[in-house]
C-alpha cells in the first residue's frame, strides 16, 4: 500500500441528487449540507466527488494539470463515452490546445475592444426600459428587460443575421442542461439537439456573419494564422452557447437583488459607479452558472481524501460563493462587501473570457433603469426555470415608480 493510501481519509458520503428539479430550483439547503459534511463529499448517485467549499473549489480551478476540462466539464467523462456535439475549443480543452482559442478570444472580448460597444449598449438600453415603462409601471422583468436586453445587444455584436434569433435561449438551456446527468431535463429537449445544433452551426460559418462583428474577428484569427480554420466555427460556437443564457440570468439576478434590497437600490442610484459591483455581487449571490466538472489526471488528494485518477470531480461554484468559511453574512446581497475572489466566473485559466461583455451589459441596463426608476419591488412571487447548471429563471414580476 502506498503512503497516500495508508493514511487514506473515507470521505462523508452523500446520496443526495443535486439534479433533481426539486434541489434545482432551491439548492440551498443542499449546499450548506455539503459544505457542512467536509472539505470532500462522495456523492454515491454519481460515483463522484464533491468540492462545496470555497477554499477547495478555488483550489481545484486553479488547478488545470491535476483537475482537467478535456475529459468534459459535465458529468460525462468523455474519454469513455462521445459527447453530444463536437467538444468546446475553450472550456473543454486543457493547454496547450486551449492556449490559441483563448487567446484570440481574449483580446476581441477585452475592455478595449469593447469600448465603442458601451454608447451603442448604452442608447439599447435607454430605448429598451424607455419602452418598457411607457407601456406599465408592473411587468415581468425576466422577459421585458433580462432576456430582451442580451437579445437585442449580443447577437449584433457577433453579427449574426435577423432571423432565427429565438433558437439562442433554446439552444443555451439545452447546453446547459448537457453537463448534468441525463435526467428529464434533458430528455424532454432531446428531440430538438439536431435542429437547434444545425441552426448554431450553420451561423458559426464566416458567410453567416457580418464583416464587423466578434464572428468575423474569429475568422480574422485564423486567416491571420491564429487559429486553424477547424477551431473559427468552434469559437464562434462559444460565444453563441455561453454568451446568452449566462448574462440573461445573470442580469435576472441583478433586478432581482435591487427589488428585493431597497436600501441598495437607492445606494446604487446615488453613487452610479456601484453597478460593477453590483453585478459581480448578483453573480455571487446568485451564481447564474452553478456547477462544473472536473477530471482527475492522476489520483489527487484534497484535505486527506484521494480522489482516483479519471474520475470526475463536482464543483459546487454557488455553494462556494456563500460559504461562511469565506463570507460574512454570505446570504446578504451587499454592495458595501468586495464581491472580488467570488467563482461565479471560474478561476484560473478557464475563468469567463466574456465577463467584460456580460458586465458592459449589466452596467447599460442597470445605468438606464437608475435613471429612470426610484423604487423597485417584487409585484408577485418569482419563479424559477430548472436547469441542470444553469440558476435561471421563468417570470420576475416588478412594480416599478419612475422619478
Ligand atoms: C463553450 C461553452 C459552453 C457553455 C458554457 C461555457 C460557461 C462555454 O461552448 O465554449 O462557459
Amino acid at each position: 500500500m502506498t503512503e497516500a493510501l495508508e493514511h487514506a481519509l473515507v470521505p462523508p458520503v452523500s446520496d443526495a441528487d443535486p439534479f433533481d428539479p426539486e434541489v434545482l430550483l432551491d439548492p440551498g439547503p443542499l449546499h450548506q449540507a455539503l459544505r457542512e459534511a467536509g472539505p470532500v463529499v462522495y456523492l454515491s448517485r454519481y460515483d463522484v466527488h464533491a468540492l462545496a467549499r470555497h477554499e477547495q473549489v478555488h483550489a481545484a480551478l486553479v488547478d488545470w494539470q491535476r483537475f482537467e476540462s478535456g475529459a468534459g466539464v459535465g458529468l460525462a467523462n468523455f474519454r469513455h463515452e462521445k459527447s453530444w456535439r463536437p467538444p468546446s475549443a475553450l472550456l473543454e480543452a486543457d493547454p496547450p490546445l486551449h492556449d490559441a482559442p483563448r487567446r484570440v478570444l481574449r483580446e476581441i472580448l477585452a475592455p478595449p475592444a469593447l469600448r465603442r460597444l458601451r454608447t451603442t449598449w448604452a442608447a439599447t438600453a435607454e430605448e429598451l426600459v424607455d419602452q418598457v415603462l411607457a407601456e406599465a409601471t408592473e411587468f415581468d422583468a425576466f422577459t421585458a428587460l433580462a432576456e430582451a436586453f442580451p437579445l437585442r445587444a449580443f447577437p449584433d455584436a457577433v453579427g449574426l443575421g435577423p432571423d432565427g434569433r429565438e433558437n439562442l435561449l433554446p439552444y443555451g438551456n439545452m447546453a446547459f442542461n448537457s453537463f448534468g446527468p441525463r435526467n428529464d431535463l434533458v430528455t424532454a429537449d432531446a428531440h430538438r439537439v439536431a435542429e437547434l445544433s444545425a441552426w448554431v452551426n450553420l451561423h458559426c460559418a464566416r458567410e453567416a456573419l457580418s464583416e464587423d462583428g466578434f464572428g468575423a474577428q474569429i475568422w480574422a484569427a485564423a486567416d491571420r494564422g491564429d487559429l486553424t480554420c477547424e477551431q473559427a466555427p468552434l469559437v464562434v460556437r462559444s460565444l453563441l452557447t455561453a454568451g446568452v443564457d449566462t448574462t440573461v440570468h445573470g442580469l435576472a439576478a441583478c433586478l432581482y437583488a435591487v427589488a428585493t434590497h431597497p436600501e441598495e437600490w437607492q445606494r446604487l442610484r446615488q453613487r452610479p459607479e456601484l453597478t460593477r459591483t453590483a453585478f459581480d455581487e448578483a453573480v455571487r449571490w446568485q451564481s447564474p452558472v452553478q456547477t462544473f466538472f472536473r477530471t482527475a489526471t492522476t489520483d489527487v488528494t484534497i484535505a486527506g481524501t484521494v480522489i482516483p485518477a479519471d474520475t470526475k470531480i463536482l464543483m459546487f461554484l454557488g455553494a462556494a460563493n456563500r460559504d461562511p468559511r469565506r463570507w460574512p453574512d454570505p446570504d446578504r446581497f451587499d454592495l458595501t462587501r468586495d464581491p472580488s475572489g467570488h467563482v461565479g466566473f471560474g478561476m484560473g485559466i478557464h475563468q469567463c473570457v466574456g465577463q467584460h461583455v456580460a458586465r458592459l451589459e449589466a452596467e447599460a441596463l442597470l445605468t438606464a433603469l437608475a435613471c429612470r426608476v426610484e423604487r423597485i419591488e417584487l409585484a408577485g412571487t418569482p419563479r424559477r426555470h430548472p436547469n441542470n447548471t444553469l440558476r435561471s429563471w421563468e417570470s420576475l414580476p416588478l412594480r416599478v415608480k419612475k422619478g
